[in-house]
């Protein structure tokens, strides 16, 4: 399993199973550089390279003030479209590395989840979050509006009203009412139980066969936004792929044989 630091203000720690990504870069809020973009880009290209141990990502940002309070805002300063381009791409660029990571990804929010932070772990598999956490899309306040996924995760997460009015208001919300909206999945008392619940999640993924988890999720990430008819043949491709693999029939044998399963190793 590797364990490296891919930069210095983005860690990735692989533990057993676990892999956590943490952005350390708390005097900023953890805003995202194009430094720290590249370093996450990194990180989940090796996570997905060592996909058959990884069975769970944890996404975390360091100080315990901010998840990451949104791209980096010192660097828009004087910079024209052609910056906003490269700095939507790259942002873009990172989402679609953790979409296409085979183990689900948990976005650990403890604090400021806010613009391209909120992008980011709308970008994750599930979004997590202490009590003391703040969400919101806080662009058009600066002028520009969202531009690594708000448009588009965001609604199909929240709906178009919720989202709209998110992204028209700027305004931030708690964490009670972002379990409300649906953003957020489970919320936890403080950090340590947050992470506690984050890992047990994966010690429940990691019961199942990796190659059916890593499917479901190409599955959901492709079809997502698609008409039904066409996200419906992505399934069907997805569930005759199941059919095939060596972790259905030692699946659907041992339930018939009252026994644990012994899946492979990815
Ligand atoms: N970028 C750069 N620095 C930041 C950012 C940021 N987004 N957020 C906070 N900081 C810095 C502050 O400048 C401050 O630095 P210093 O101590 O050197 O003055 C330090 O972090 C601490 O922040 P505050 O003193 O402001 O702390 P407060 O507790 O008073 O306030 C807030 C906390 C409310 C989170 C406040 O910092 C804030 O409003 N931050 C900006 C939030 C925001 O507008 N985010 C959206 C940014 S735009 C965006 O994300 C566009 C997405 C498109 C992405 C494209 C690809 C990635």
């Amino acid at each position: 399993a590797p364990e490296s630091e891919t930069a210095p203000e983005v860690r990735l720690d692989v533990d057993g199973d676990v892999a956590v990504v943490t952005i350390d870069r708390p005097r900023a809020l953890n805003a995202l550089s194009g430094d720290v973009l590249e370093a996450l880009d990194a990180a989940f290209v090796q996570i997905t390279d060592a996909a058959a141990s990884v069975r769970g990502v944890l996404l975390v940002g360091e100080g315990g003030r901010a998840f990451v309070a949104g791209a980096d805002i010192s660097a828009m300063q004087g910079r024209g479209p052609e910056e906003g381009e490269r700095m939507a791409r790259l942002g873009h660029r990172v989402a679609e590395r953790i979409e296409a990571c085979p183990a689900p990804v948990i976005a650990c929010v403890d604090g400021f989840a806010l613009g391209g932070g909120l992008e980011l772990a709308l970008a994750c598999d599930l979004i997590y979050a202490t009590d003391a956490s703040a969400f919101g899309q806080p662009e058009v306040r600066l002028g520009l509006i969202p531009g690594f996924g708000g448009t588009v995760r965001l609604p199909r997460v929240v709906g178009p009203a919720r989202a709209r009015e998110l992204i028209y208001t700027g305004r931030r919300i708690d964490t009670e009412e972002a379990v409300r909206a649906g953003l957020v999945a489970r919320r936890f008392p403080d950090r340590d139980a947050l992470l506690a619940g984050a890992r047990e999640t994966i010690a429940l993924i990691a019961q199942n066969s990796p190659v059916a988890v890593a499917d479901a999720k190409h599955v959901l990430v492709a079809a997502a936004g698609r008409p039904t008819g066409e996200a419906v043949e992505l399934e069907i491709d997805g569930f005759m792929h199941s059919f095939g693999t060596d972790d259905m029939r030692e699946g659907v044998t041992a339930f018939l044989e009252k026994r644990t399963p012994g899946f492979s190793r990815g």
